[in-house]
């Protein structure tokens, strides 16, 4: 059956693109059943326009009645002669029609599922079992909807069933890669305006004084049952005490436990919040990192923006994405995120080895779009031109063998001009990953000081691996503040592949405390970091400290005196913290 206009009035119909069809394979009937009124007139236009059917008298295969305002669910079966309606059809009232039109853009479902109920309608349990992959196969009428979209136990409640609706309604449109929408499309900036404003509620963090990022996804400052600062380091209690929230106490092994109910979810918000991190927003990252650390331990498969809403740090916007990745699979957000050029252009240029935000967006700004225009146009260090030149190299994983070799080479040419030097392989290597972004090495030697370590790094090592060809200059100029960390790129022999390599020199009685640091990972380090301090002490890469005294917002008034720095396990032990293997400390 085909969707018919009212005969009485000419009206142009133009459909949309398929792709923007998000009506296809519906059957509307509406009630009344007419283009009288020039509200519903245009509605009738618009659903056909946008892919639905319009079905002129009653018969089995309506999906959906489309009640107009001013009449009831009462007059509606009144008028069929029926006592109810069949329990596959959805009944919503004719806002329906521009809310999924618009939800692409800017509306909420939350706003949806309020405005499309019906007067007096309270029965209709189920949602419309809407074709998947191939909307025709439901050409015909005499089809009858089955209830595979509807599992038992996420029977929606009369208040959630509209939302339900809409979600499975825009399902549908998705499974039809309904990409963009015409009206009010999805304005990126304006979803950050509100988000900003949104996330602004959320609780956040203290900043950790060793660390320009802000701390753990999951603590909580404002936690009343947490030891009154300066009081002496105690063992974990009861499983359900305040230390228990942190990461650090638990195993962690990256995975968000397979089986977890919520690993989609966890999975999208994820890259959420990696692209929000590389774009260095602060806020956003913690939020989502604040979201994904409460859906972790989540045992129940959270579905609505209602159950969303009732975990711990999840506001209304994060609910209501969490919404949509359930239903959807996906979040328009991220498509948004991926698919916005200057963004890409602005990752891009990040990825760039010694090249943050600032950097990146300046030459977005000047009007350089690829990696080839910066070479050929824009004003670059030697740094720069070496991170451009080699960044398919410095972008590419290193493979665990590979990370051994240089590792070995290192070793090896320190050791046979003093064998009581110590190289350890650390960062995501000692967490057993199979590969790593670089290759972070531990210098040490017994009893040595950081001076002794330096002088013959900089004296020796250095000139010598450089000799070899296996250390390149360049980078390898660079050494931080304290003169404690040589950062550089390395090539084995016969390769052309540059890696970037980080030589941390620690000094003996200090190495405990490096050894956890530059193990991680970062949200490892800044969990048991806040967990120091919320215990009146403080961690950082070079040891544990007590009696640290802070200000009001907590951050460092007195140094405090050191507690322990050359035993990893000592340092755990003091803070409570039952030992984690390395593997065990992905978070
Ligand atoms: N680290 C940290 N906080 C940061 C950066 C680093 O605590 N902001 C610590 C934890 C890291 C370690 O230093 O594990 C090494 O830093 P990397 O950036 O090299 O990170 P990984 O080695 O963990 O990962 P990758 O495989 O990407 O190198
Ligand atoms: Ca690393």
């Amino acid at each position: 059956m085909k969707g018919k206009r009212n005969k009485g009035k000419e009206e142009k119909i133009v459909k949309q693109p398929e792709a923007r069809q998000v009506f296809k394979g519906m059957y509307f009937y509406f009630y009344p059943n007419n283009t009288i009124n020039e509200v519903r007139r245009v509605r009738i236009i618009k659903a056909i326009e946008f892919g639905a059917e319009w079905v002129k008298d009653w018969q089995e295969g309506i999906t959906h009645v489309v009640v107009s305002k001013g009449h009831t669910y009462p007059h509606l079966l009144k008028f069929l002669k029926m006592p109810s309606l069949p329990i596959d059809i959805v009944v919503v009232n004719d806002d329906f029609i521009p809310g999924c039109i618009e939800y692409r853009g800017l509306m909420s479902m939350e706003t949806l599922k309020d405005i499309h109920q019906v007067e007096g309608h309270k029965t209709n349990m189920a949602p419309p079992d809407i074709p998947s992959s191939s909307p025709d196969t439901r050409r015909s009428l005499q089809i009858k909807p089955s209830k595979k979209q509807m599992q038992p136990s996420q029977t929606p409640s009369v208040t959630e069933q509209s939302s339900l609706e809409v979600a499975h309604a825009l399902r549908a449109a998705d499974e039809r890669s309904l990409a963009q929408l015409p009206t009010g499309a999805a304005d990126p900036l304006f979803e950050l305006m509100k988000e900003a404003k949104e996330l602004q509620e959320l609780p956040i963090d203290t900043e950790d004084e060793d660390s320009n990022a802000a701390i753990s996804p999951i603590e909580d400052d404002s936690d009343e049952s947490s030891p009154k600062k300066g009081s002496k380091a105690s063992a974990s209690r009861d499983g359900n005490s305040w230390q228990d929230n942190f990461q650090c106490m638990h195993k962690n092994t990256g995975m968000g436990g397979s089986d977890n109910p919520n690993a989609r979810t966890i999975q999208v918000l994820q890259q959420m919040c990696e692209y929000y991190n590389k774009m260095q927003d602060q806020w956003r990252t913690i939020a989502y990192r604040k979201a994904i650390a409460s859906l972790r331990k989540e045992t129940k498969k959270i579905s609505t923006r209602k159950e969303a809403r009732n975990l711990p740090y999840v506001g209304e916007r994060l609910a209501a994405k969490i919404e949509e990745i359930f239903f959807t699979d996906r979040l328009r957000r991220l498509d948004n995120a991926q698919q916005e050029p200057t963004d890409a252009v602005l990752q891009m240029f990040m990825k760039i080895y010694g090249v943050g935000f600032s950097q990146a967006s300046k030459w977005v700004n000047q009007g350089y779009r690829s990696l080839e225009d910066l070479s050929a146009r824009a004003k670059l260090t030697e740094n720069q031109r070496i991170g451009i030149r080699h960044f398919e190299d410095f972008n590419s994983r290193i493979p665990r063998k590979e990370v051994e070799q240089h590792g070995k080479i290192v070793r090896e040419t320190l050791q046979a001009m003093d064998p009581a030097f110590e190289i350890t392989i650390m960062g995501s290597y000692r967490r057993g990953m199979k590969d790593s972004g670089d290759i972070d090495l531990i210098i040490t030697k017994k009893n040595a000081s950081l001076q002794d370590i330096r002088s013959i790094v900089i004296t020796t090592l250095v000139p010598k691996l450089s000799a070899f060809g296996f250390l390149k200059a360049g980078l390898a100029t660079m050494y931080n503040d304290s003169g404690s960390k040589w950062h550089g790129a390395s090539v084995l022999p016969g390769s052309k592949v540059w890696r970037r390599i980080d030589l941390l020199l620690v000094p003996w009685n200090e190495i405990g405390a490096a050894m956890l640091y530059f193990t991680g990972n970062d949200i490892f380090n800044r969990s048991i970091r806040l967990l120091a301090s919320k215990k009146g002490m403080r961690l950082n890469q070079r040891g544990l400290y007590k009696d640290v005294s802070r200000g009001q917002n907590r951050q460092k008034l007195t140094e405090g005196t050191l507690v322990e720095s050359r035993s990893e396990r000592k340092i755990f032990q003091i803070l409570g913290v039952p030992w984690r293997d390395p593997v065990h400390r992905i978070c």
